[in-house]
């Protein structure tokens, strides 16, 4: 496999809202992050990736730009970025900046013009329709509840958002569209920056036509209907071969709705796309089989198996895998598929933490992940702060699907405000974030869970992943071997091996708090244990609770 470096990188990511506020205003900022490098380095990830700060009215904090080459005003200026990607660089730290392209803010100076006649030169920078029997254009909903489709009484038309009505959708049919969003990309290429993290790229060319499709339980057809969608693999090779070749670049499909085969093409290592994509099938392994993501959680271990393990089998050789458990779109991962439990909490968490950073791909870190960060113990609709949430929740209100007491239990599993609630660095005031009020609350459990604290303690979580990050840069099994699962219907136990060569890893996790048994495999017997979440080892053929062991032959 040819080199290239981001096959070798551990991403951290930050959403700056929550990472460290700098000026007490209770919103993290640009001097915050700068302020907080050295730990990314000690934690040992090599690339940031910085989800938006550019220019916007925070509908969706930050996912609604209004000016590309801008910064937004509650993070500082750019003079404020400039200093941070110096410092970056200085720290040997690499910067992927997220890359917002498939909509806008409605308050782009682009969106005010479209929207301004029928006939204005900005009018097909987005999609507008005519409306249908007197209805809407087509059935499908947005992401965040709601039909897709915004009435607009100026030109009486209606435009295609399939995100928030304050984030309409580009048109990338439209050539000079495409000329404004490279322009920009160079322009920030030229800065320095290592890379971009594409939000929901795989949405950008919609259908022939944007026919109707089956309706969901929320009487809508879901938005992944415009997923990989005609042009989709043409414009993204116009991408590459216009702005990306000509760096050396980490990129990053964010691909809802993406399928294996599609994979193959966005992620291809021949170079002709991305570098990677965020898949999201293994996150949907534990949906609610009409509800989906909006409702309590429904693990099938199996099938978490069988979907991660199809990736690392059929992208092997052919394209690159990222690896997540978390984003600043899903809840916390210990929350999740491990234990909120006092004795299980670390251990769980660096179970998960092993079970993820030993496969091929590369692996992401969401800011508190490396500490065993949880969900948060919402009481009241009225806590909750996301535009998703809170969409979707009263759309399934409104069908009778869910009252507020079940609203509440869906969001302490699911809410996307889990992972958004501030980062915890210490046990001080509001954790260390902030010296004033946080735009979302701190966590109640920071005296317990945070970063201080972890870094004082050698067997801390913060110290395993730290561990784990240090052996993918001393490995070459763990960052190019070949995969192969074991017991695949096993309901707790996930057990897989890595082969390169001579050398050959087996990973075994326990996903349960429930002892087991389990004979390791005669050819590992005696073998170097690698890395292993308890102190030792535990007696032949058994497992503890939460166990994780990676055992190591060459
Ligand atoms: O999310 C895209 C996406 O596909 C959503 O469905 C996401 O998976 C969902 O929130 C999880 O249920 C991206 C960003 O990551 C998200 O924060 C933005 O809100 C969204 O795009 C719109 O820009
Ligand atoms: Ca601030």
């Amino acid at each position: 496999m040819e080199e290239k470096w981001w096959k070798k990188s551990v991403v951290y990511q930050i959403y700056p809202r929550s990472f460290q506020d700098s000026n007490g205003d209770g919103i993290g900022d640009l001097a915050g992050i700068t302020a907080r490098l050295e730990y990314i380095r000690e934690l040992g990830a090599d690339t940031i990736w910085l989800s938006p700060i550019y220019k916007s009215p925070n509908d969706d904090n930050g996912y609604d730009i209004s000016d590309y080459q801008d910064i937004m005003t509650e993070f500082g200026s750019m003079a404020d970025f400039d200093a941070m990607l110096e410092k970056a660089h200085a720290l040997g730290l690499k910067i992927v900046m997220d890359l917002v392209v498939n909509h806008s803010s409605d308050e782009h100076r682009w969106f005010v013009k479209s929207r301004s006649s029928r006939d204005n030169p900005y009018r097909d920078y987005y999609i507008w329709r005519e409306g249908k029997n007197g209805g809407l254009p087509n059935n499908w909903g947005s992401c965040f509840g709601g039909s897709v489709w915004e009435y607009d009484g100026k030109t009486d038309m209606y435009y295609l958002h399939l995100f928030s009505k304050k984030q309409p959708d580009l048109n990338w049919d439209n050539p000079v569209v495409r000329d404004e969003i490279f322009r920009m990309m160079d322009w920030w290429l030229q800065k320095g920056i290592d890379g971009f993290r594409m939000d929901v790229i795989s949405l950008i060319s919609k259908p022939e036509g944007l026919p109707d499709g089956e309706p969901g339980p929320n009487g809508y057809a879901s938005f992944q209907l415009s997923a990989n969608g005609p042009h989709e693999h043409e414009y993204l090779r116009e991408m590459n071969r216009r702005v990306l070749s000509k760096y050396d670049l980490l990129t990053v499909g964010e691909c809802a709705g993406v399928t294996l085969e599609e994979a193959k093409s966005y992620a291809n290592l021949d170079g002709s796309e991305l570098s990677m994509v965020f898949q999201f099938e293994h996150m949907e392994a534990d949906f609610h089989p009409t509800l989906g993501r909006y409702a309590e959680q429904h693990k099938n271990l199996p099938r978490l198996k069988e979907i991660l393990s199809r990736w690392q089998r059929e992208l092997d050789g052919i394209a690159w895998n990222s690896l997540y458990w978390d984003n600043h779109d899903q809840p916390r991962v210990v929350s999740r598929y491990g234990s909120e439990k006092e004795e299980y909490r670390e251990l769980s968490a660096k179970m998960l933490a092993t079970c993820l950073h030993m496969m091929q791909g590369t692996p992401y870190v969401y800011q508190g992940e490396e500490l065993g960060m949880t969900n948060y113990p919402w009481t009241s609709i009225d806590q909750i702060n996301d535009i998703e949430s809170l969409g979707n929740y009263r759309a399934f209100r409104d069908r009778g699907y869910m009252n507020e007491e079940e609203g509440i239990r869906m969001m302490r599993a699911r809410s996307r405000d889990n992972a958004r609630t501030p980062m915890q660095w210490d046990a001080g005031p509001e954790a260390g974030f902030t010296t004033g009020t946080p735009w979302l609350p701190v966590n109640p459990n920071y005296p317990v869970i945070n970063a201080a604290e972890q870094i004082a303690r050698p067997d801390s979580v913060f110290h395993y992943y730290q561990k784990l990050i240090a052996l993918r840069r001393e490995k070459d099994v763990i960052v190019y071997g070949h995969y192969e699962l074991l017991e695949p219907e096993h309901p707790d136990l996930f057990v897989y091996t890595r082969t390169l060569g001579d050398e050959s890893l087996l990973v075994i996790c326990n996903f349960s708090e429930r002892e087991q048994t389990y004979e390791i495999p005669a050819e590992y017997r005696g073998a170097e244990i690698l890395i292993a979440n308890y102190p030792v080892p535990a007696p032949a053929g058994t497992l503890r609770p939460w166990e994780a062991t990676v055992l190591y032959r060459s």
